[in-house]
């Protein structure tokens, strides 16, 4: 069923999708394999868009689907275990992109794991993050970003929180479609989380909490 899930957005057949998640969680599939299948599905509408056979309106259509599902999944995701913390978390697309899904989802995970979770929202500038830092005063910051130019981005804005002499007060996780563990090190953020739970995970562990 995942894989027929995979080709139901893969080819955009939007009213099948929906049938096909809803049947799914009906049946008990966990709501992290769902999410995997959306995110595989992604992978190959992304390289469509790359080849030339997809454009922006499916790339679009996608982003739709995808917040759909994500919508359906919610209150199956609220009752995963819940992993004991408390802290704040200040989490934001940087600036330049406004992909939002991914961390969309990665707030929605610290939010009902606990957290106090100040999002941003999306084309964050560095200097916003700054001001929120000293206001909101969160022990871990997210970072996330889906383009290859969210890298050096995503590296000037920790820069800057360098700069305002706050980076030893906070630790930073990023993520996003195409970051990895060398992205982490180009950019001097402290980990890289390949996914919501990962991120929870993360803060967790920079909080203290067991
Ligand atoms: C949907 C989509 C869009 C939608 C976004 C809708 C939205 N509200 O977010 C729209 C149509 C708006 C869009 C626009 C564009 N897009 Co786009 N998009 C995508 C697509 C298909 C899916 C992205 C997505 O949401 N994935 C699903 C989520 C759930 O992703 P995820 O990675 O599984 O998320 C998890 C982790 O990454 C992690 N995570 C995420 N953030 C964080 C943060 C932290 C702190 C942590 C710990 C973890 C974490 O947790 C998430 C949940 O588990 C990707 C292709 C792909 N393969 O990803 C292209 C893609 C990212 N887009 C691309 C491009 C080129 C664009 C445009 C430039 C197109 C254009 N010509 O205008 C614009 C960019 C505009 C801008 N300035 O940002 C390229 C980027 C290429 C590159 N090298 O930079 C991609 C890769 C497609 C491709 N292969 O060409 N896009």
């Amino acid at each position: 069923m995942s894989e027929q899930l995979v080709n139901a957005i893969a080819d955009m057949r939007e009213e099948e999708t929906l049938k096909l998640v809803k049947e799914m969680v009906e049946g008990g599939s966990e709501p992290m394999a769902i999410l995997g299948a959306a995110r595989e599905a992604m992978d190959i509408v992304g390289k469509r868009y790359e080849e030339g056979a997809y454009f922006l309106p499916e790339l679009m259509l996608a982003g739709e689907m995808l917040n759909q599902i994500t919508d359906i999944l919610k209150p199956e995701l609220a009752k995963l275990p819940e992993i004991k913390r408390h802290g704040k978390v200040l989490i934001g697309t940087v600036e330049g992109d406004i992909h939002d899904i991914g961390k969309d989802i990665v707030t929605f995970m610290l939010d009902v794991n606990g957290f106090e979770v100040r999002d941003l929202g999306v084309d964050v500038p560095a200097q916003e993050f700054v001001e929120a830092i000293k206001d909101f005063q969160p022990q871990v910051i997210g970072l996330s970003g889906f383009l290859t130019l969210a890298f050096d981005v995503m590296k000037e804005t920790i820069e800057a929180i360098e700069a305002a002499g706050l980076r030893d007060r906070v630790k930073i996780m990023i993520g996003g479609g195409q970051i990895n563990e060398d992205i982490k090190e180009y950019t001097g953020a402290d980990a890289y989380g390949k996914d919501a739970m990962a991120g929870v995970s993360l803060a967790s562990k920079w909080v203290g909490a067991k």
